[in-house]
């Protein structure tokens, strides 16, 4: 589950799992950076706003220690079970935030992607679509302020147009669904793409 700040990611993956587990499905709903005890503490120093001063290099690696974690305790495990794993962000994130968003190059991301994940890639990626003003808006709400949510409309701009520029780029993997309409009708939208999805298989 990708998409911008605010998009409604943690929701979407909770009601979506909810519903796949309803109809007796094994579901290992998580989420990056943190989704293990290390994933987390790193975590913490990714979105304390107090830490400006961090090189974007030192951003990519931290993102890619706590994603090694993630694969190790997490993914890996779910996938030699069979299990279906949602996860709240992962490399196209990376992607989105770290090269559009800070201009690192995208073959630097994907090298060191390679390494963090052993080549494992999504077999399928929602991406939640819509304008940064709305997304920020709703975490304003929310009284939430992160490294990122400090950073100007124009940064989160690029990081929206980078995510679709990525769809645009793989049809066959994104699913990119509009963010704006209500929680529910969201919810079956992701659903209807998941179903058919799995009947093309
Ligand atoms: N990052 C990166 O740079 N590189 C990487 O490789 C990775 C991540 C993996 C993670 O912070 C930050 O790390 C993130 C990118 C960067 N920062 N930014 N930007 P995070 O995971 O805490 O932040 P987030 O992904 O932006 O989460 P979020 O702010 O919680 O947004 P969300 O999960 O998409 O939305 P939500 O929590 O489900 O909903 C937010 C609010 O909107 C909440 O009050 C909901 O009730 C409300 N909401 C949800 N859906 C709707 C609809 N449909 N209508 C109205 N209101 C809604």
């Amino acid at each position: 589950m990708e998409g911008i700040e605010g998009a409604g990611k943690t929701t979407q993956v909770r009601m979506v799992s909810e519903r796949l587990r309803a109809r007796g499905i094994d579901v290992v709903a998580t989420f990056e950076p943190g989704g293990t005890e290390i994933g987390k503490r790193i975590r913490e120093i990714l979105l304390d706003k107090s830490l400006q001063q961090m090189s974007p290099l030192t951003e990519l690696l931290l993102y890619n220690a706590a994603r090694v974690q993630h694969m190790v305790e997490v993914i890996s495990i779910a996938l030699d079970r069979h299990t279906v794993v949602i996860t709240d962000r992962f490399t196209d994130s990376t992607l989105a935030y770290q090269c559009y968003g800070r201009g690192l190059q995208e073959r630097l991301i994907m090298d060191i992607d390679k390494i963090a994940t052993g080549g494992i890639r999504p077999d399928m990626t929602v991406l939640l679509d819509l304008p940064p003003n709305i997304g920020l808006g709703r975490n304003k709400d929310a009284n939430k302020t992160d490294r990122f949510e400090v950073e100007p409309l124009a940064f989160h701009e690029k990081v929206r147009a980078g995510f679709l520029e990525l769809a645009n780029s793989e049809p066959a993997r994104f699913k990119v669904i509009n963010a704006t309409a209500d929680t529910a009708v969201v919810t079956e939208e992701i659903v209807a793409a998941i179903e058919e999805r799995l009947q093309c298989r």
